[in-house]
């Protein structure tokens, strides 16, 4: 007999498992394009927010904000660019026309840009020192392009469509390759318009017709991908929030039309048509721009670490915004910060103890060698383990060897053919038990597990729920350092300060005097009485190792134990002045707008602004967006002092700190004019003065 026979012999006998153990499984559909795989393995970019708002404190300019204004004299794209690499983020998209118009680039087609600002006398090109910079340092380069623009006279008529897209064509023409575009949905509706200072509203399903501009964008750009909140569905998708996480389940699909509402943008659709993926646009700071009042507000490393487990960790890209400056450089808190962030990521995910180790599982795709439990370890993405088909509970079981100490589990599906899992566990081999560390739902791209520090010989991974066979491609086991994550501070109506630690080992050590706080200051004891204005420093310190957490600095102002709230439910409306973030009081008068909120500061004061925090609850109804303040001697005559808008504090709910002229006043009054919903509904968490 020849050798080829007795292969033929073989192969007859055993065609379907021989066939099995050598092809792949069938994809399960909607798949990710090459440019949606390539932007997810990405995993983090840079935001830069910088335009003239930049100048002028605000959040959203009005569009009428003089030119003359940008002048960043150590503009250096250089190191917003390093910071950036050494964080390990791999691009940066610029704000190269936010919502007031005015472009950081000299457009052919407006004034309202750096050509006509004193910077460089007008021959400076933010977009072109960006783009060079990106490349010296082996970044990608995106782009932010309003749909909104308060500046032009045409916004809302059908010619603004193609000044929208001739300054479109100019960006994805001239500065090389663009990996992202990024279409924000924003629209407040008034604005300068080009003088008319008035409210235009468009219909953002039908106005910016974008399936046009999108194949403007694949002609000029094949390689990019479209992130749009806006209006027809891109690549890429808002996840519902500016805070910093998406959903724990998370599809990377939606639907690609028909009604995205907020829990698709939080958590995708497990039976979505189209692939949509998830990425988590957040600031370094509570604001997107820079505002000198949020120095002390740089996120921390805790928070930081948790940002980049609630994105990168739960099958999203992570979007990190740095606001520049008015002098035209990233602020040396938040590169302290980014590079505190970069460097512990990456010493955390150094070292994979799971590499390579002995794998096995329940099942193995024709009992081949192809598929095996060890394409999990073997350090390459393109390889997976598959069970067989139609199977969709199975497990994987890792041997470390010996007993080994873990804190975090991190695995991979194979997603060029597709998101299956819906539900998984993982189990940990403790002195001959089992014992379940971690469970969770969607895996996608990646999925990180934070747990406990648990010491083991063996780890499992099972699969409880799966919408087909799944298929993993990496598995990695890790022990992450501790982080010690700053106190939280509160000083409550009556001048009481409880510095509040993030768990209950830590010891707290604080300073009153806006000194550094080391284990050397004063330690905590409990709630202590203050009174006038106060700067709370503090950290917390670990007594075993002595290390500490970074500082939580709050300052506040005047004390507010004679403050009354007048013609209300005194008792509920408390929660407005104690101080603490998460309570709240809601009130509505008469079913519409205006509504007053009246306070009597007991005193005259000299006042120089206001505070409004709102409802921090995720997307709770009753925040004011459109505002009056005014103030009074007697309760009786009232000045107008301050009136405004509360930009993007819908997707943003930060603190709002608005500024006016020294005033001599003993009342307060707050009138909301407009809300989130168009009702009356008017939420306050706190609401305090700043005084001269
Ligand atoms: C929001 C905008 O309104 C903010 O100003 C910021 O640009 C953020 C990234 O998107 O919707």
């Amino acid at each position: 007999m020849n050798r080829f026979f007795l292969w033929g012999i073989v192969l007859c006998l055993t065609p379907a498992v021989f066939c099995k153990a050598q092809t792949a499984p069938k994809p399960v559909g909607p798949l990710p394009s090459s440019n949606q795989m390539r932007w997810q393995q990405m995993e983090s970019y840079a935001f830069v927010h910088f335009s003239l708002n930049t100048y002028t404190d605000q959040s959203w300019g009005f569009g009428n904000e003089d030119v003359k204004l940008f002048n960043p004299k150590e503009l250096d794209c250089r190191q917003w660019a390093r910071i950036c690499k050494e964080a390990g983020m791999k691009g940066i998209i610029i704000t190269a026309k936010h919502h007031c118009g005015f472009c950081l680039w000299p457009s052919k087609y407006t004034a309202y840009s750096v050509e006509n600002a004193p910077w460089k006398n007008g021959k400076g090109d933010v977009v072109r020192e960006m783009a060079d910079a990106c490349k010296e340092y082996g970044l990608k380069l995106g782009i932010y392009l309003s749909p909104w623009d308060r500046n032009s006279a045409d916004y809302g008529k059908p010619e603004y469509i193609t000044y929208f897209r001739n300054q479109l064509t100019e960006l994805l023409t001239n500065y090389g390759s663009i990996f992202e575009v990024w279409f924000d949905g924003a629209n407040g509706g008034s604005g300068y318009y080009g003088g008319a200072n008035e409210t235009r509203t468009i219909d953002r399903t039908t106005y910016y017709d974008w399936k046009n501009t999108y194949a403007l964008i694949h002609k000029l750009q094949p390689d990019c991908v479209i992130w749009n909140d806006g209006g027809d569905r891109g690549d890429l998708r808002w996840v519902g929030t500016e805070a910093g996480f998406v959903g724990e389940t998370n599809w990377s699909l939606l639907n690609a039309t028909g009604e995205v509402t907020w829990n698709m943008l939080h958590y995708g659709l497990e039976n979505g048509n189209a692939w949509v993926a998830a990425e988590v646009n957040t600031s370094i700071r509570p604001e997107w721009f820079y505002h000198p009042g949020e120095d002390g507000k740089v996120k921390t490393l805790p928070q930081l670490m948790d940002t980049y487990y609630h994105s990168v960790g739960r099958n999203a890209t992570l979007l990190l915004n740095f606001p520049i400056m008015p002098n035209g450089l990233i602020n040396k808190r938040d590169e302290k910060a980014a590079l505190e962030f970069g460097k512990t990521v990456k010493e955390t995910f150094a070292v994979d103890l799971a590499k390579m180790k002995q794998a096995t599982a329940s099942d193995i795709r024709g009992n081949g060698k192809k598929f095996g439990a060890d394409k999990a370890v073997d350090n390459n993405n393109d390889t997976y383990w598959a069970p067989n088909d139609d199977i969709t509970t199975a497990s994987l079981t890792i041997d470390l060897g010996k007993p080994t100490s873990f804190n975090r589990f991190l695995v991979q599906e194979y997603i060029p053919l597709g998101q299956r899992v819906k539900s998984f566990t993982v189990e940990a081999l403790v002195g001959g038990n089992w014992k379940e560390v971690a469970n969770a739902t969607t895996i996608g791209y990646k999925r990180i597990l934070v747990f406990q520090t648990v010491r083991a010989t063996k780890v499992r991974l099972k699969i409880t729920g799966s919408k087909s066979t799944p298929l993993i491609s990496n598995i990695g086991v890790y022990d992450a350092k501790q982080i010690l994550t700053a106190p939280a501070v509160i000083r409550d109506q009556s001048g009481k300060v409880m510095i509040i630690p993030a768990d209950k080992e830590s010891l707290i050590y604080y300073t009153l005097d806006g000194s550094v706080p080391t284990t050397s200051s004063k330690k905590y004891a409990g709630p202590f009485q203050t009174d006038g204005k106060l700067n709370v420093k503090a950290i917390a310190c670990d007594a075993s190792t002595g290390k500490s957490s970074p500082e939580v600095d709050e300052k506040f102002d005047l004390p507010r134990k004679d403050w009354r709230i007048l013609g209300v439910d005194e008792e509920k409306a408390k929660a407005i002045l104690d101080g603490d973030p998460a309570t709240v009081w809601h009130q509505s008068q008469d079913k519409k707008m205006p509504v007053d909120l009246v306070i009597d500061l007991g005193k005259e004061e000299s006042l120089v602004g206001f505070t409004y925090l709102p409802d921090q609850a995720l997307w709770n109804p009753g925040i004011i967006t459109k505002y009056q303040f005014y103030v009074s001697q007697d309760n009786v005559t009232w000045k107008l002092v301050d009136e405004d808008e509360f930009s993007n504090i819908k997707n943003n709910p930060v603190i709002q700190t608005k500024k006016f002229a020294t005033q001599k006043a003993r009342y307060i009054k707050l009138r909301a004019l407009k809300n989130t919903e168009g009702n009356d509904n008017t939420g306050y968490a706190e609401v305090n003065v700043i005084t001269n």
